[in-house]
């Protein structure tokens, strides 16, 4: 069964990736049914890694997309054969099994795929040319032909043709020299002449039919070094299990492209069909995973996505398109994707996804532990700014309330300070992590623009830095694409900002916060950039034209 993702956006703040880690942790506990897995799509930022490492909590794993892949729908249960079993085994399994292809396997090494083509090539060769030469595995003898060993040696394996001794002595002779140096496999009854000539010209086998059990070969075999089988079948019946003694290895002709679990479905899907063969082999890097076949690629099988703290597509996981959005929880304005089914959404104008996810174990009833207390604690101060952003609510208050006695946090505020002074020091970070760490795309007024946030603890570098920000808005604007890219710089202590901008000539004149040097706003007060600088921002791109 696929676990269903509960992913925050991309970018992931705190809140994000704690909301995405605590809710994958209640559903777990109230929907036994299903497996859910935290992930995120993007790097964690300082202060989420901090709050992990404190927590003493596994942070959910980086997952790049959701379309479907290999790895959803391979063949991971099947019959396999060793290189040198029979080709006996291989025509059982897929007559009798149902299997469309076959691996070759030793130990943890593939050898190949082999299918019905492969029996069907085996058989054209062997009656389009001359008189076939087979490389026999005697080990295999008694794998295929009921009966039993008189004489073995430790040759694992010869080459030889089939010849039966059914002729009169002379004529046999006569043919057998024609062939010479080439040794035949004998299968002969029990005539002492032809057993004889055998033996002495030191055969690689001679296999012995219409022995009675207790009949001795009419032989001497004393100096004989070759094996000596004897069929409890006819001669006939004998020949025709001999060859299905080779080695399956002998079938392999061409090597079918190998894929990886990792690889988009549709990319294999279209190998596959464009090939000549039945099944590709899928490998986990460089191990041996399954097989795919088209079967397999009958239906795309559609991942479950909960999503946290976002609910837009744009924000969302790549390929999310192409899955089933089965949940929302969130606290941002509603721009969600129509769904085909009837779905949960919790949406709250909360100040973090945190307090919903918080009120969802409430109604749940489902035991929090500490761990996850802390977790989700760690969510809301991050994203209300230690309960001062103006997007706090008193619902966020009480669940602060609540879970800091969950968790044995004495001092919310003390938590506060050091969970942001894990955050990132403006003079030592790269500039670009932080740009675009906490990056969001706004397409407003038929203008694409970005703003990212930091947080930091003092406002003390912000002059030593400017320019390199300035010049890092520069190339992010570029980079995505964008007409206007800006960058909060949030002093959580004191609750001031400070507002870089790349130039924007026409706007920017009219920004209600003071200019202070260009490309820098002071902005008193000022926390949010979803409740108290996007809605300005949105203000000056309206009035602006
Ligand atoms: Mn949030």
């Amino acid at each position: 069964m696929q676990e269903i993702y509960v992913t925050g956006h991309r970018n992931p703040d705190l809140d994000s990736v704690s909301a995405a880690w605590c809710y994958a942790r209640l559903k777990n506990i109230v929907d036994v049914e299903h497996t859910y897995l935290p992930i995120r799509i993007g790097h964690m930022n300082e202060a989420t890694k901090h709050q992990f490492e404190q927590a003493n909590a596994d942070p959910p794993i980086f997952v790049k997309d959701v379309r479907a892949k290999v790895g959803d729908v391979v063949t991971r249960d099947y019959w396999a054969l060793h290189p040198e079993d029979p080709v006996y085994s291989l025509v059982t399994m897929i007559s009798d099994r149902h299997s469309s292809v076959v691996p070759l396997i030793d130990g943890e090494t593939f050898h190949g795929l082999l299918s019905l083509d492969e029996i069907t090539a085996f058989f054209l060769r062997e009656n389009a040319e001359d008189r076939p030469r087979y490389r026999f595995y005697p080990a295999n003898f008694s794998k295929v032909i009921r009966g039993e060993y008189i004489l073995r040696n430790d040759i694992r394996w010869f080459d030889a043709y089939i010849m039966t001794g059914a002729m009169e002595f002379e004529v046999y002779c006569s043919r057998l020299e024609a062939l010479l140096p080439d040794l035949p496999v004998l299968v002969v009854g029990n005539r002492r002449k032809h057993l004889q000539y055998g033996i002495d010209h030191q055969f690689p086998a001679i296999i012995i039919t219409g022995l009675l059990p207790n009949e001795q070969i009419e032989a001497d075999y004393s100096n004989y070094r070759g094996i000596i089988y004897k069929s409890y079948e006819d001669t006939a019946e004998t020949i025709r299990l001999l060859r299905m003694s080779l080695p399956v290895r002998r079938l392999v002709s061409s090597t079918p492209p190998r894929v990886d679990v990792d690889d988009l479905f549709d990319d294999a899907k279209r190998m596959l069909m464009e090939s000549e063969f039945r099944g590709l082999p899928v490998f986990d890097g460089e191990r041996f995973v399954g097989f795919v076949t088209r079967r397999c690629f009958l239906e795309r099988p559609r991942r479950k996505v909960v999503m946290v703290d976002h609910n837009e597509l744009k924000q969302s996981i790549e390929g999310l398109e192409e899955a089933d959005i089965v949940e929302i929880i969130d606290h941002h304005r509603l721009d969600a994707e129509k769904t085909s089914r009837p779905i949960f959404i919790a949406s709250e104008p909360v100040g973090s996804t945190c307090t919903i996810i918080y009120h969802q174990f409430l109604r749940w009833r489902a035991p929090l532990d500490s761990m996850t207390a802390r977790m989700l604690l760690a969510g809301i101060i991050s994203d209300t700014v230690i309960l001062k952003s103006p997007t706090t609510t008193r619902q966020d208050v009480i669940a602060v309330e609540a879970l800091c006695s969950i968790a044995g946090i004495p001092d919310v505020k003390k938590f506060g300070e050091d969970l942001f002074k894990a955050a990132a020091v403006l003079g030592k970070a790269d500039p670009k992590k932080v740009v675009e760490g906490d990056f969001k795309v706004y397409d407003e007024q038929g203008v694409r623009f970005g703003i990212g946030q930091v947080e930091v603890t003092t406002l003390a570098q912000v002059d030593e830095v400017k320019e390199t920000y300035l010049k890092q808005l520069e190339e992010t604007k570029h980079s995505h694409r964008l007409e206007w890219a800006l960058l909060l710089v949030t002093d959580v202590i004191k609750e001031d900002s400070v507002l870089f901008s790349t130039s924007y000539p026409r706007k920017e004149k009219s920004l209600v916060y003071p200019m202070e040097s260009p490309g820098k706003y002071i902005l008193k007060d000022v926390l949010s950039r979803k409740k108290q600088l996007l809605p300005e921002i949105i203000r000056v791109l309206e009035e602006g034209w």
